[in-house]
């Protein structure tokens, strides 16, 4: 094993200042012949070459998944489901219902029949697994929002453009799909992203040619009936060449693929934030539902006009964002150093060794490159939310030794702790996830050599708390051991009536990396898995009341389950059972228990046969379990 880490001396140090302390020691090897080429989009690959940007932290408490169920609802062949940003792929309706999107092919390796996958959760079952495509001609990166009564889905050609897929009534009934056409000049109109507030359309896409300065520029698009017409797409102000002094033939020449994405709306205040990885981020923010725009700058690289560029801390393109009750915008992204050598030809250099998911809101000062090449003055300013989880507890992140040139991970373009979504809920609380790499668990048979796996984590932060929980990992679970686990897209909604209610959508599969990209590995099968955390341990909640994890037996549970719970004090019990979507199915109010040991017998009989959580609840503490019920 290879060790990237921190002298003993530097990891005491930074402890002695602060257990959240983030210690950081950048490697030597930051060799610019040695970092991985990257073209600035691609609807099928990327190309190949190494660096080491190392840095590792010496205190990481983690919690394993308790409370998430997980159904698969989909697969695909076709496995690249985004060049940066995860798509708002899963939408979870007030009623219940969901419905979920995914770039769906199943034809190695021309994949003429790639369109999008679709499914959809009628409040007691998903449909059955989707094996065509909704759109008639190929297309892919397909985005999903509700339309009125119905839904609506925008993805691309990569030929000609934007397609949009709508239905009158969501669930049910013939997709019709019609080609938006782009603004003279600008063809390829491909990776959007889009949302809707009533009967008005929202899109943001890049032009997939050179179009008003810049070698890809971000188009928006609006219809305010629903679809029938539409405003003439335009490059907002404050995004255009002259304002971002970017342009052909400068360090920043423009937008990225997937380097964008929406916030959940707030009335009609809509926002969304814009990554360059050569450029720097920016929130793109309307409180007259797309009539008139701001701009707020995350960070800004200097522009330089002649290359070699230095190297350079930055994000890795991959962001989102959720505006709070006051309309602040929060915003997550991969932390990525990137150079480029040559300003004419398109592509840079990105540095796959870079760890660190970024966060930063409205209320905090612009960031800067310098901040970003420093992890630990992220920690300290609370811009750093999540980086790999050091499991053995050996203050170090241990990577596999592997090849030079080779990378012991598969590799996304992005952050080794990226692919971060963020949302708010109606309380102001703040969710996050992001997958991250376990330095445990690998694949030793991987291609092109031993890779790490990836797994989806969550954080939690109350609105009135400064302090994060610490990452869960949400597909800790045995039968996950051996599986890459990415893409995960959150539902921008918890569904206030299911408070701790979320909805995810992710893709794994056992090959660490992928088919259609920088990995080329062989294709194989992809599962798309709908998955829903019940949130029984806020943060700060510990066990104070309960001096013990509960036990419940029997488990699998036949018409009864002895629920045992030691108490450190006398308090209230209830004992509530949540069904697999994360429905409360049954509570028991025990009432005051006094301190000591106490077994509470749960009827089940009531109760259908399949999976359940257990939740113990006190005064001050929440401890749940699994349990089978037969
Ligand atoms: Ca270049
Ligand atoms: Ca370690
Ligand atoms: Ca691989
Ligand atoms: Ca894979």
């Amino acid at each position: 094993m290879k060790t990237f880490l921190l002298s003993i001396i530097f990891s005491l140090v930074c402890s002695s200042v602060s257990a959240q302390a983030f210690c950081v020691k950048q490697s030597d090897n930051n060799d610019r012949t040695a970092g991985l080429f990257r073209k600035p989009f691609n609807d099928d690959a990327i190309s190949n070459s190494t660096i080491d940007i190392p840095f590792s932290k010496p205190v990481n408490k983690f919690v394993s998944a308790l409370g998430v169920f997980e159904t698969m609802i989909g697969s695909t062949l076709y496995d690249a489901q985004t060049n940066s940003s995860v798509a708002n792929r899963i939408f979870a309706y007030p009623d219940g219902t969901i419905g979920a999107v995914w770039t769906m092919g199943f034809g190695s390796p021309a994949y003429t029949d790639r369109g999008t996958g679709y499914n959809y959760f009628d409040g007691v079952n998903w449909g059955d697994e989707p094996t065509t495509r909704i759109e008639p001609m190929r297309t892919g990166w397909p985005s999903y929002y509700p339309l009125g009564n119905g839904e609506l889905v925008v993805s691309h050609d990569f030929i000609n453009g934007l397609q949009i897929s709508k239905r009158p009534f969501k669930g049910t009934g013939q997709w019709t799909t019609s080609f938006l056409a782009a603004p003279a000049g600008a063809t390829k109109v491909s990776w959007p992203r889009v949302i809707t507030v009533g009967n008005t359309i929202h899109i943001i896409a890049i032009s997939g040619v050179p179009y008003q300065g810049l070698d890809l520029a971000l188009l928006y698009y609006r219809s305010t009936d629903g679809g029938t017409t539409w405003e003439s797409p335009v490059i907002i102000p404050g995004l255009d060449a002259t304002s971002l002094g970017a342009g052909t033939g400068k360090s920043f020449s423009g937008f990225g693929s997937d380097s964008y994405a929406w916030a959940a709306p707030r009335g009609d205040t809509i926002a969304f934030g814009v990554a360059s990885l050569m450029g720097g981020a920016w929130i793109m923010k309307s409180f007259d539902n797309g009539v008139s725009w701001s701009k707020t700058t995350i960070f800004a690289l200097p522009v330089i006009a002649e290359a070699p560029s230095p190297i350079m801390a930055s994000s890795d393109g991959a962001i989102s964002l959720a505006l709070d009750s006051q309309g602040n915008a929060h915003v997550v992204f991969g932390r990525m150093l990137v150079s480029d050598d040559d300003f004419v030809t398109a592509g840079y250099t990105y540095y796959p060794y870079t760890d660190g998911l970024v966060y930063w809101n409205e209320t905090m000062p612009q960031l800067d490159t310098t901040q970003l090449a420093n992890a630990q003055v992220l920690s300290d300013q609370g811009n750093l939310l999540a980086w790999m989880v050091d499991y053995n507890g050996n203050d170090e992140i241990d990577f596999p030794d592997v090849a030079p040139g080779e990378f012991p991970f598969g590799l996304y373009g992005s952050s080794l702790s990226s692919m971060g979504q963020i949302i708010i809920d109606e309380n102001d609380k703040l969710y996050v996830t992001y997958s991250s790499c376990r330095e445990d668990l690998m694949n030793s048979g991987a291609n092109p050599n031993v890779q790490l796996y990836r797994h989806v984590y969550l954080l939690e932060k109350e609105n009135a708390s400064s302090q994060w929980s610490n990452p869960r990992d949400l597909n800790d679970e045995i039968e996950h051991s051996f599986d890459e686990c990415v893409y995960a897209s959150l539902a921008f909604n918890t569904q206030a009536h299911m408070s701790s209610y979320l909805n995810i959508l992710y893709h794994v599969d056992p090959e660490p990396g992928t088919s259609i990209g920088s990995d080329e590995d062989p294709s194989g099968d992809n599962y798309v898995n709908y998955l829903t955390v019940i949130s029984p341990f806020g943060p700060g909640v510990k066990p104070s009341d309960i001096a013990q994890d509960i036990m419940v037996s029997p488990n699998p549970a036949i018409e009864y389950a002895d629920v045992q719970v030691l108490l450190n004090i006398t308090t209230k019990v209830e004992v509530n059972v949540y069904d697999e979507m994360g429905k409360l199915v049954m509570a028991n109010n025990y009432g005051e228990q006094t301190t000591g040991y106490h077994t509470f017998k749960v009827n089940t009989t009531s109760l259908t046969s399949g999976m359940y959580l257990f939740t113990v609840k006190t005064g001050s503490s929440r401890i749940s379990k699994k349990v089978v019920v037969n």
